[in-house]
């Protein structure tokens, strides 16, 4: 039986690439539950006529990100905004924890650089993700702006598209590869947010090698499923600090924290440290209800 890559999957039925073309495909009985197969995944194809087919078995997943829901995939490009919707930090460095701690390269990309001026300010904040070693994009999905550099990420991998609805990561898969024809939606004018345009995640075969998934924006992410002594090393820019004093230091309240002592010296950004003990106040949280 074939194998193939599902491109969208919902509604009991997937959308199967089996190389040669696109094969609608419903899920054979144990795997109808929800979340048993998912976009991206690598699936064996029960060939029925016309173009159909059954999904008989999930080959183990590489990778897995649960928001939005995609397996295999090599790297996340965060897309934030500099304007409509305004960056919002506290959920970027959620959804950067969160694709850190299902192993994925991160890039961040910061959209509509046309909205900001023609003096175009690197704003600080955009340093300090610089700083912990992110590669950093700034473009413009309407003037294609940094599109080529996007473009060069891009190229020979599997990428998931994430970040808040309305920062444009659907415009960016259009400006990257014409032709998608991706729907795009105006954000709303009172409240500057996105509309949730697009309603599911969808792997698109780019013309210069390698897949990119389109995805619903969210705006609420709550952190779980990691171990609060895993957190600190979900944050690159933490790693610099040298050691403290105890090895088991959640850098807290404990005494002789180096991580704290480079947050006063100014060598960690104070907002990723105060983003830091609210995530970790969130996955201790999760971990407790988990074990009762
Ligand atoms: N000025 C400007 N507007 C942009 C840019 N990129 C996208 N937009 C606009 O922002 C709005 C939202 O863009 P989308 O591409 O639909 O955003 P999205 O991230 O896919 O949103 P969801 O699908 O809801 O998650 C649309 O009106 C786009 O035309 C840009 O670089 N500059
Ligand atoms: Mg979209
Ligand atoms: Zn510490």
């Amino acid at each position: 039986m074939p194998e193939g890559l599902v491109v969208k999957a919902h509604g009991g039925y997937c959308f199967v690439h089996d190389g040669a073309g696109i094969r609608q495909c419903t899920l054979r009985g144990k795997l109808k539950a929800r979340g048993r197969v998912i976009a991206g995944d690598r699936v064996v194809v029960r060939i029925l006529s016309g173009n159909r087919g059954v999904v008989e078995e999930v080959r183990p997943r590489r990778t897995v990100l649960s928001r939005p829901s995609i397996a295999n995939v090599d790297q996340a490009v965060v897309v934030a905004s500099f304007r409509e919707p305004a960056p919002a930090l506290n959920l970027l460095d959620r959804i950067l924890v969160h694709c850190e701690a299902a192993g994925l390269d991160c890039v961040i990309c910061v959209n509509k650089v046309d909205l900001v001026g023609p003096e175009q300010p690197e704003e600080t904040w955009i340093q300090v993700y610089r700083d912990a070693g992110y590669p950093t994009l700034i473009t413009s999905a309407l003037t294609g702006a940094g599109v080529e550099g996007l473009r060069a990420f891009l190229a020979g991998r599997i990428t998931v598209l994430t970040g808040p609805s309305g920062a444009g990561k659907s415009s960016l898969a259009n400006a990257v590869q014409p032709g998608l024809n991706l729907r795009t939606g105006a954000i709303s004018p009172k409240l500057k947010r996105g509309r949730h345009v697009t309603r599911h995640v969808e792997l698109l075969s780019l013309d210069g090698g390698g897949w990119l998934a389109d995805t619903p924006g969210f705006s609420v992410l709550h952190l779980g499923g990691i171990a609060r002594g895993e957190l600190a090393g979900l944050f690159p820019d933490f790693g610099w600090a040298g050691s403290c004093r105890f090895t088991d230091c959640l850098h807290d309240r404990e005494p002789g924290c180096a991580i704290r002592a480079a947050v006063t010296g100014g060598g960690i950004a104070g907002f990723r440290y105060a983003h830091y003990l609210e995530f970790l106040r969130e996955v201790v949280a999760w971990e407790e209800r988990e074990n009762r």
